[in-house]
């Protein structure tokens, strides 16, 4: 009678050279160790602080957001209709990179495809494109990618996992159920076409800062093949940062960690409800009205003030604020996002050594402001503070002198038993931030 013997077990150290020579080891210590172009990346993205997020699509044409085909329930045959509306004269790449530059804003992160699937660049692997169904029958990507590239700004672009329009995106995820596709697909075909396009943007684009995903939300338990995808990107660019609004905790592969409409850690608009903050960079999205996509009806415009102030909240918890316009369909941009971006920018000209750079500060935030910290210096960001006096915790360091970022102006700075007691100079009207810069002593 033979006994089922155990196979004599391999010295440990021979296995584990065995399992790590198998690809699919190898591609997973690959996404658990990003390349040092990478790491560099990563550091270049915290410093960079500001973002332009662009949502532009052929949905524009309907004025009424990114998710109206949705929203209307229109179904593929009607929706195909509207790129032959698309035609998009007034699109001038090197002017959007002008007033992300006039913004103080250091990357753009522009749909290359949204939920509807359109590819908004001369994609070889579908005909759902903006070459091949507009009259206009050009790239904005490639144009755009060009412009960036000679004008010092980094280019990264969003994918949308979720797709309406390809009947492969099947079993259907929670939305996309009334665009009239079969009740058939190819799941793994799906995967291996995004992959492809995925492929064309980081081949035919020039450098790209990074591939900001979206949509896995709509099937959250489907089997994804990130682990591949992740690693096809790195090995096409490593230095790309891969991103994921899946509002989860990061995964193998991910370089950066984004939130949306709210500050990391928050969950104000529902999104963030399972976002656990992780290790990586991180970033949050917010639009200048309400909408992504451009929306002729909504006229909820924030307020200067409150964009600059949400920056600093987001430089405050060691976050990069990536803000939204949505142009319209002729390629123009709306004077009401133009007028705030360049008054950030303005802000941003007088009081960027605050924000650029630095990492959140030692003092946590609170509803009276923050603190980011470069070097030697803490900047304390005084936002929403009406007395004269404001008591900080202690600092671990003693602080040699402290000065209004402004003019320079002196601040009484008193340690005390509760902390560091500043006597706050008179807030001057208009301004956004009352910047006290304590610089630590040696
Ligand atoms: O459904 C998308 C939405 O259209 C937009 O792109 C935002 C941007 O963060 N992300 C999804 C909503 O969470």
């Amino acid at each position: 009678m033979t006994h089922n013997r155990m196979p004599t077990p391999l010295p440990l150290f021979l296995a584990f050279c065995i399992a790590l020579s198998s690809p699919a080891s190898r591609a997973q210590t690959q996404l658990d160790t990003p390349a040092p172009a990478n790491l560099a990346a990563r550091t270049w993205f915290q410093d960079a602080k500001f973002g332009m997020f662009i949502h532009w699509g052929t949905y524009s044409v309907l004025e009424d957001g990114e998710w109206v085909m949705e929203i209307r329930t229109m179904p593929i045959t009607e929706y195909e209709k509207l790129p032959a509306r698309f035609d998009p004269e007034k699109f001038n790449a090197a002017e959007w990179v002008a007033l992300a530059k006039a913004a103080g804003m250091k990357y753009i992160t522009i749909t290359s495809k949204h939920h509807d699937g359109f590819a908004m660049f001369d994609s070889q692997v579908s005909d759902w494109t903006i070459v091949k169904r507009t009259p206009w029958k050009r790239d904005p990507l490639k144009m755009l990618a060009d412009e960036c590239h000679k004008q010092g700004i980094h280019l990264s672009f969003y994918y949308s996992q979720l797709d309406w329009h390809n009947p492969d995106y099947f079993p259907r995820g929670r939305t996309g159920h009334a665009a009239g596709r079969p009740e058939s697909g190819d799941w793994n075909k799906y995967l291996d076409y995004q992959d492809a396009q995925l492929r064309e943007l980081l081949t035919n684009y020039g450098e790209v800062g990074g591939i900001w995903f979206d949509g896995w939300w709509d099937k959250p338990d489907a089997t994804w093949r990130l682990d591949r995808t992740y690693n096809l990107i790195h090995s096409l660019q490593p230095q790309t940062l891969v991103g994921n609004n899946h509002h989860r905790a990061p995964n193998p592969g991910e370089d950066i960690q984004m939130f949306e409409k709210d500050l990391p850690g928050k969950n104000t608009a529902g999104f963030n409800a399972d976002s656990k903050i992780g290790e990586l960079p991180l970033e949050t999205a917010e639009t200048i009205n309400t909408s992504w996509g451009y929306n002729a009806s909504d006229h909820k415009f924030k307020s200067t003030h409150d964009l600059v102030q949400y920056l600093v909240r987001a430089a405050g918890s060691n976050a990069n604020f990536l803000l939204n316009i949505g142009p319209r369909p002729d390629g123009s941009i709306q004077p009401e996002f133009v007028e705030r971006l360049h008054q950030m920018g303005q802000w941003l000209s007088q009081n960027g050594e605050s924000v650029y750079g630095t990492r959140g500060g030692p003092i946590a935030p609170h509803p009276w402001g923050v603190s980011t910290q470069k070097e030697d210096k803490i900047y304390v960001h005084v936002l929403d503070w009406p007395d004269p006096y404001l008591l900080l915790p202690a600092l671990q360091q003693n602080v040699a002198t402290a000065y209004t970022l402004k003019d320079h102006s002196k601040v009484e700075a008193a340690r005390n038993e509760h902390g560091l007691l500043l006597k706050l100079p008179a807030r001057a009207s208009g301004d956004y931030d009352t910047i006290v810069v304590l610089e630590l002593a040696h």
